[in-house]
């Protein structure tokens, strides 16, 4: 076989328009392919609904591949663990309700099976905005990440979606744009990103299930930004939460777009 490398070229540019062209219109655009943004993308993937992820870094994976400062180990207590059973990952039982994983396969392992289930993951992709139409977030603001670093002015393009999902963790973008452009009012309870507040595992554990909704209309928090839109504290590295708010988040979604 002769290797051309123009062909190699005009595969991989035909391959990626048509990708992203057939991504313009989604049922829910993810903002973010940390943990809880990639298990919101796979349960609803696995349910049939049209989901593409937008990640600025060049990895997906977020916060999770450094475990607790570097040591690439994370945490899960049980009732987590059968989200990464789910996913194929390997968990060993520390003590008691603690469980333990290996960061590297438990990325590896969300990113696959979102992808596999019918997630489209677009990386390299910073959302800069948000489309408002009539009260209700429409859809995102898109630039390369690149555009973005460089500091260049270059206008940016849109995707339409039914919903959002703020899954950017502690910054919580999304929201933090929505506040600063529009001045609208959030639900909650100052109207306001309330912000995230010192560590507190076992309450951020609960709080960041319960914070994971729809904090605009259209627009849903998932993971740690959940804590910074609706007031919570931070829980370090255990990262059952993260799985279960994306579980939650992608459970509220599909009975709303039934
Ligand atoms: C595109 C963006 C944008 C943008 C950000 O930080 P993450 O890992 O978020 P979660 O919520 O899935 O997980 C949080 C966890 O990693 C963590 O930080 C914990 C448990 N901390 C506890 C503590 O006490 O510190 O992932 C967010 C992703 C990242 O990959 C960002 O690059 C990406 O979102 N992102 N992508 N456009 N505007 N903003």
């Amino acid at each position: 076989m002769s290797i051309d490398e123009i062909k190699i070229s005009r595969a991989i540019v035909d391959s990626y328009f048509k990708k992203l062209m057939s991504n313009l219109e989604v049922d829910v655009a993810i903002v973010g392919a940390g943990p809880s943004g990639l298990t919101c993308a796979y349960y609803l993937a696995k349910r049939n609904i049209k989901v593409a992820v937008f990640e600025r870094k060049l990895s997906v994976g977020g916060g999770m591949w450094g475990g607790g400062i570097m040591f690439n180990e994370i945490v899960v207590q049980t009732k987590a663990k059968e989200i990464l059973d789910e996913f194929g990952v390997r968990t060993r039982r520390f003590e008691g309700e603690y469980f333990l994983a290996d960061s590297v396969e438990s990325v590896c392992a969300l990113a696959d099976k979102a992808i596999k289930a019918g997630a489209k993951i677009f990386n390299l992709l910073s959302v800069e905005d948000v489309m408002i139409r009539t009260g209700r977030v429409t859809g995102l603001v898109l630039n390369w990440s690149a555009v973005e670093i460089a500091k260049l002015h270059v206008d940016p393009i849109t995707i339409r979606s039914k919903f959002v999902v703020d899954a950017t963790g502690h910054a919580a973008e999304v929201a933090r744009v929505l506040e600063k452009k529009t001045n609208v009012k959030l639900k909650t309870k100052t109207g306001k990103t309330v912000g995230e507040t010192s560590m507190w595992a076992e309450m951020a554990e609960d709080t960041i299930v319960k914070n994971s909704k729809e904090f605009y209309p259209g627009v849903y928090s998932s993971g740690m930004a959940s804590n910074a839109v609706f007031g919570g504290p931070r829980m370090g590295p255990i990262f059952g939460g993260m799985l279960l708010a994306g579980r939650k988040v992608a459970s509220d979604l599909i009975k709303r777009l039934k």
